[in-house]
Formats: structure tokens, sequence, C-alpha cells
């Protein structure tokens, strides 16, 4: 295997002027005609194009047939040596489409033909220089069969429709702008759409079509309405408008991630597109509203100004991520969005960031690129935008962005641009906020407070842990925002720290008596917060910051939990009634649930050293029954309070009472009582909404098997049919707190509607089992063995899939030793397997190491 560095960066040795390809799809095979013209920058060299398992059919140089001795072709190139200053090269290949399992390159999702290029897919469908740096115009002819494959879509604009020719009928695309190989896509299918359109600031018409399965077009319309508001969002926040006539999205099912911002044509895994309240949560048309409006964003970030290689990933992808966190807190309730997207940080990034496959945000080298779309490249990334949005503020923010797109439009470049843009608008270290780039690992912030003579005194001590290798790191430069208050909750001074040394005190004066700190407000900064002796119960009540209120709840609760640990009859009464207050409080209501949630089993796994999974469970389980069982008749009357069975709408008050009313529900289920377990079967039988059912469904798993088996066969018979619904199936059951998961879930692979080909279905039903922590570390080893199994099996099929499977191991080297005993043996065998893909293969050798 090859490992690619940053350091050997080398510029194209080519330009490509225009690419023009044609594709003739058939039921077999596929024909690819690939016309480009050439220019060479480099006086000696040969021209090298990645050409990966492709059936190379004719070379042709400026109108010469190349015999095979003018060219060398290998599984991974095609290398021509002695070409012209510039020349055009027309090359034909064939591609099996309907073989490709990998899902990378041209397949077909059920009947549709599709493509995901990014990374390096185009390079399995015909030779090219597949790098980001390398933009060109592209012209693109479809042609198949007019019954099977009516709608016949590719980037940009259409240009022309080819009169049928017998049962064949073809259509010409044109792409106006210059593009890497990575945004290119293709669609050819039998497929509904509903269609709108969008007047832009300057008064251009566009086209806008979501394209679904046959039958489904019902469902589409969220999708559509959300890409209309972030069309018109980033108008007003960042002045960029659409530059095409048309923008299509496919909905697929069989599709690696969530979706692609293939210019002008979006493929979109059908999760994050088709939605009504009979099927989709609301947690899920809150992830069509920012999958959709992300995928828009790319058009000017990703799209108009591009990466120069992989390794500025995070250029594009933390911007945008930011990008359309900022949407949906626009969209939304800013403060519950500010809260989830920490939380979805600290459970998916921090824990990458604290194993053994952290790296920066902007990697220094990888095996397979397909590994490096991380929480870390995404969603720290995007934190480190936000620290930069934080030091500008928002006015100079705006400036220097306009100043980026200004001076980059059309280009490849680096996350060095990007920041010397915002240089130009801001005051602050730019070389030492760099390292955030560079870094990994997530550093902490030890508080310590003094208090003499009306003088205030923080001192804060930053700790970066080493790097995965032992190499020591150094302290980061961030803002952190701070508020001291006095007794009443008033706010007496606020304030933007900037944080740059390994330790620095700072002093405030002017109190009468010791004010009550509340630190890292809005997280401003993605760092741990390690700080004795805070009264979480004044901060719980008082704190005016959304964000540290909810945060002052969570840090009691789990300290309250670890004590807990040690010892299970604890005195836990000044939490109780902390809670109690919380109960009472009067504020929004989606946010109050997410007030009374108590933490999650992930983040008190990352506050151990030495992670044992059996005692956090203990804890957690008897802390939540104390809980349910002091305010049982408080939390029924709050949960019939906001009970509407019948209210099935989607504006954000009903939102929010369905959000507190199932969070009620879920604490309740602690008590394991007949009367909670009636609560949720009328839940499930009578509730109009998908979100109801599914904690409906939840509750009945975790109390009472019976009632259970009763609501999931009906449920299994009444969405068979649909597989959107039946991910939900399979990953309810595979996170049952229920003994005998694993069991259960090796028997639902042979259901009829399973299908180990679907991604959806493996990271609903396999996926969501390797983070059933309770069974998937058991003791007895099946659950690894299990795991492991699998990915052995799907890295033949999707190595994709099995790769992103193996990061449930990635917990290995903070296992207990029994654990990890059991871990190691089938990490071993992962990697010893013959033939294992290059990204299972990067991902547990990491583990191992
Ligand atoms: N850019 C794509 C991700 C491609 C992943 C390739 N394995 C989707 C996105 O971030 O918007
Ligand atoms: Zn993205």
């Amino acid at each position: 295997v090859q490992e690619i560095f940053l350091k050997d960066y080398k510029k194209p040795s080519f330009t490509i002027e225009s690419v023009n390809l044609t594709f003739e799809l058939f039921e077999e095979e596929t024909n690819v005609t690939n016309i480009m013209k050439f220019e060479k920058l480099d006086e000696s060299a040969d021209l090298v194009l990645d050409a990966q398992e492709l059936e190379l059919k004719e070379v042709v140089l400026d109108g010469e047939v190349l015999g095979s001795d003018r060219y060398t072709h290998d599984e991974e190139t095609l290398t021509i040596s002695n070409v012209p200053q510039e020349f055009t090269l027309e090359i034909r290949n064939r591609i099996y489409p309907q073989k490709n399992t990998e899902l990378e390159g041209l397949y077909k999702s059920g009947d549709i033909f599709c493509t995901q290029c990014e990374p390096e897919g185009f390079r399995r469908i015909t030779p090219y220089l597949d790098r980001p740096d390398v933009m060109s115009i592209f012209t693109t002819t479809v042609i198949a069969d007019q019954k099977k494959y009516p709608i016949l879509l590719a980037n940009g604009n259409k240009v022309h429709c080819h009169e049928s020719f017998n049962t064949r009928h073809g259509v010409t695309w044109h792409d106006p702008h210059p593009k890497p190989s990575y945004l290119f896509a293709l669609v050819a299918g039998d497929l509904d759409f509903i269609t709108d359109s969008f007047v832009t600031a300057s008064g251009n018409d566009v086209e806008l079509n979501i394209y679904v399965d046959k039958g489904n077009s019902d469902k589409a319309d969220h999708a559509m309405k959300s890409l209309i508001n972030a069309m018109k969002w980033d108008e007003e926040k960042y002045g960029r408008e659409y530059d095409l006539d048309i923008y299509n999205i496919v909905a697929v099912d069989s599709f690696n991630m969530g979706a692609m911002e293939n210019k002008g044509l979006n493929i979109f895994n059908s999760a994050y597109v088709l939605a009504d309240a009979d099927t989709a949560t609301d947690a899920n048309f809150m992830g069509i509203e920012s999958v959709i409006a992300h995928e828009y964003f790319h058009n000017w970030t990703g799209n108009r100004i591009t990466c120069r290689n992989w390794f500025q990933l995070t250029l594009k992808e933390g911007l945008t991520v930011f990008r359309d966190q900022c949407f949906s807190a626009d969209m939304n309730s800013s403060e519950v969005q500010r809260i989830q997207d920490v939380k979805a940080l600290r459970e998916r990034q921090f824990v990458e960031d604290a194993s053994p496959t952290a790296h920066p945000i902007q990697p220094k080298s990888y095996i397979s690129m397909n590994n490096f779309y991380t929480a870390t490249v995404y969603e720290k990334g995007a934190e480190v935008i936000r620290m930069l949005h934080t030091l500008l503020g928002e006015e100079n923010y705006r400036k220097a962005t306009d100043l980026y797109f200004e001076t980059f439009d059309g280009q490849a470049v680096r996350t060095d641009d990007f920041l010397w843009a915002m240089k130009e608008y801001g005051e602050f270290d730019l070389e030492h906020f760099k390292l955030w780039y560079d870094q990994s690992g997530t550093p902490s912030l030890e508080v310590e407070e003094n208090y003499a003579d009306g003088k205030y005194t923080l001192t804060l001590t930053q700790n970066v842990p080493n790097k995965v290798d032992g190499s020591l790191q150094k302290a980061m430069y961030f803002p952190l925002k701070i508020a001291l208050m006095d007794k009443t909750g008033a706010v007496a001074e606020e304030k933007m720290l900037i944080i740059s040394k390994e330790s620095e005190s700072f002093m405030f004066e002017g109190f009468e008596e010791k004010p009550v700190l509340s630190i890292n407000r809005d997280f401003s900064a993605p760092v741990i917060i390690k700080h004795q002796d805070v009264d979480f119960a004044f901060l719980m009540q008082h704190d005016t910051n959304s964000f540290t209120k909810y945060e002052a709840a969570q840090e009691f609760a789990i300290s309250i939990l670890f004590k807990l640990m040690e010892d299970i009859e604890s005195d836990i009464s000044e939490y109780l009634e902390a809670f109690g207050a919380l109960l009472e409080l009067d504020t929004d209501l989606s946010y109050k649930a997410l007030l009374l949630e108590l933490p999650s089993i992930s983040t008190l796994m990352q506050k151990q050293d030495v992670v044992d999974f059996e005692p956090l469970y203990k804890a957690k389980d008897k802390l939540s029954y104390e809980v349910a069982k002091k305010y049982e008749a408080k939390l029924l009357k709050l949960y019939f309070q906001n009970h509407e069975p019948l209210n099935s709408a989607l504006d954000s008050k009903s939102i929010a009472k369905r959000a507190l009313k199932n969070r009620v529900l879920s604490l309740l289920s602690a008590l394991e009582s007949k009367e909670i377990a009636a609560v949720a079967k009328e839940q499930y039988e009578h509730s109009l909404t998908m979100t109801d059912r599914i904690t409906a469904l939840d509750v009945l798993e975790s109390i009472d098997a019976e009632l259970s088996e009763i609501a999931f066969n009906d449920f299994y018979n009444r969405y068979k049919n649909n597989t959107l619904v039946m991910n939900k199936y399979f990953a309810l059951l595979a996170a049952s707190p229920r003994e005998g998961v694993l069991d259960r879930v090796m028997a639902l692979q042979n259901d009829e509607v399973y299908d180990e080909k679907v991604p959806n279905l493996v990271r609903s039903l396999i996926g969501v089992f390797a983070r059933n922590y309770k069974y998937f570390h058991a003791k007895d080893g099946y659950g690894y063995k299990f795991l492991s199994d699998k990915i052995i099996e799907i890295d033949k099929i999707n190595p994709q899939m099995a790769s992103a499977l193996s990061g449930a191991f990635k917990i290995y080297p903070k296992m207990i030793e029994s654990n990890k005993k059991l871990m190691k043996a089938t990490l071993e065998c992962i990697v010893s397997t013959q033939g294992i893909s290059k990204n299972t293969f990067e991902i547990v050798s990491k583990i191992l190491k």
C-alpha cells in the first residue's frame, strides 16, 4: 500500500482545456468516449492519466490511432510518452456499472444509473487527470434506452436532445464553469420529479428539479423548500448567487454517504430528500434541511473555489459545515442548534481525536483519501472557521469572505489562501492560529480561580495531548468567551479572552464578593474545560448563556454519575433538587427537552481513563430511576400537557412540544412500569407522527418485551415496503437494551428487506449494533467477532462501508484489559485477511499500532 504525503505535492504537468464525454448505457456494459484537449506545461513530462480497472478500447492522438506500443496501461494508469505541446486525445473505454458494488464511479442504484466521483471515482469511468487542481469545461452526452431511462441528466445546462433512434435516445449537457473531475455527475432513470423556480438577486430565473423514484414525488416538498431557503440565505448572508439556469437534485437509495455536490446535479442519499410526517421524524426533517443546504452552499465553497489537493479538504468541508450550521440556526432555534452541533462534535469528533486515528483537520498523509471524510475534517474544521468568525466579528468576517470569493474564484486553492483573506480583516496571530490545521487532539483547559480584596484572578492552563506518534504539541490560540456573575445571576463582566499560552492569568477588579464564572460561552472554542468545585446548580438556574447553562446541567449529572460509580448509594439529593428546578423552568420547549436529557454513555465513556461500560450503565440506570421516581407525577403532567397525538405540523412550536413530551416519556421509562408501558403503547397506536412512534417503540422495547413485539410487528407490516422506514426498524432493534440483541441482529440479516449491498441498511443494522456498547463490548467477545466477520465480508463488496464499520474499534487502546485482548485478536484477523482493501487496512492497522 502506498501512502500519499502533502509535502510531495507537485503541480500538474498538463491542463485540460475541455472534455467531451459520450456515454452509451446498456444493460451489461457502458461504452465511454472521452475527447480531451490538452496543453503541456512541463516540457519533459509524460502524460500519466489515472485509470482504474478500465477496459481500454482505443486511444487516438490528434486523429492517429495509437498502437499498443505507444502507451502503457496497467490497473491504475494509462501513460503516453512523447506527446506534443498541444493535442487532442480521444479515448474509448468500457465499464461495467451493473457490477460496481463499491458505489464509486458509475454504478446502479436499483434501476437508476448514477455516479459518485469524489474524491477519486472519475478514474473508474474513463482515463483522466483525476485530481482537483485540474479544472476543465465538460460537455456530456448520455445515450440510453428511451423507455427504461426517459430521464438523462449530467452537469450544467441542457443543450441538446437528440432525436431518438430505434428505441434509444440521447441528451447533451454543457457545464460552462471549469471544474475538477470529482464534481462530474451523470444520472439515467425512470424518475418522477417535482419542479419549482428561484429568481436570483440579479434576476436570473433558475429551474429547480428534484428527481425521485416513481411514486415518491409527494415526499420531496420539504427538500424543495429547504433548497429555496438555502439559495436565499446564501445571497443574504454571503452575497453568493447561483450561476446556472438549472439546479437538479436526484435521490437514490444506494449511496455511501449523505449527498454529493456535483455541479448543477446533486446526487443524494434518498434519506436526505424524502420525508412526510408519517414516515420521517422531526430530526429527519432537520437533517434534510441541513444537507440540502450544505450541498447547495458547496456551489461556492467547493465548486467555484475548490481544493488544490485532497489535503485541503477542510477548506471546503469545514467552511461548508459552518455555513450549514449557521443556516440551520437561522431557520430554527439558534440555541438548540448550537447545543446539538456541540453534542455531535463531542460524540464523534472528540472520540476520534482521542483515538489512534486522530489527525489534524489538514492531514499530512493518507493511504485512502476516502478515510479522511471524517468528523475531524468536517466538524472540527467547522469549529475552526467558527473561531475565525468569533475573532473577526460578523462584519469583518463578511468582508473577509467577500475578499476570498473575489480573489480565488475559479481556482483550486489551499486553506492558507482562506486564512490570508481572514487575516486581511482580522487582528489575530495567524501563524499561531494555524496550529489548528496542523495539530491533532482536543486541547483541555484547567481553570483555577482566586479571589481576594475585590480582585478576581482566573488562571488558565492549557494542555494539548501528544500526537498519535507520541511527539509533543504546542499550546493553541483561541477565543474564549467568559462571563462573571454576581449571586443573583446578573452579569458583571462579559469578555472574550484570547488564549495563547500554556498558562496565563487574567485579573478582574471591583467585586464585593467572589463572582461566579461562566466559561466557554457558546462553546467559543472546541476544548475541554476542567474546572473543580463549580456550583452547577447555580449555573443551571442563573447562567444567561443558553449553552453554558445546558453545560452545567450536563456536568452536574456527570459528576453525580461518577459518584454513583464509586458508591451506588451516594447521596444525590442536591442533584435531584436541581433537576426539579429545571422541570419548573419557563423556557423554549425544545431547549428544555435538551436540558432534561441525562448524559449519554458515550459522554461518560470519554471521561474514563480506562473504559469499562458496565459500571457506566449501572450508574446511569440508577440515576435515571431516581429522577423518574422522584418526579413521576410532574413528568406525567408535563407529558400530557404537551402530548398532541393528532398534531403532525412541522412548525417550531409543534416540534418543540413533541421533543419535550418524548424526552419526558424516555425519562419515565426508567420506572419500567405497566403504567408507562401503557402510555407508550397508546402513543404508538394513536400518534400521527413518526417522531412519536419511534420514541414509543424505543420505550416499549426497553420495558415490555411482549408489548414491544406486538408494536414492532405492526410497524414491520405497515412499512415493510418503505426501505427508509425499515432503516429505523433495524436501527431500533440493533440499539435495544434488551438481552439477546446480537442473536436478533444476526437473524435480522436474513429478513427479506435487509440487503448487505445497501449502505443505509448496513449502517442501520450493523453500524448501530457496533454503537450499542453494552452488547458490542460483551465480555464473551461475540460482539467483536460478529463485527469483524462482517467487516471482512463487506470489504469485498464495498470497502468504504467496511472501513467505516471498522471505526467502532477505535476505542481499542482505552478498553479494559480483558476486552482489549479480545479486540486485538479480531483486529489482527482483519488486517491479515488476504486481499483486504486499503481503506480497511489503513484504519485497522492504525488502531493496532
Ligand atoms: N463532498 C461530499 C463527500 C464525498 C465523500 C467521498 N467519500 C459530500 C459533502 O461533504 O457534501
Ligand atoms: Zn460537504
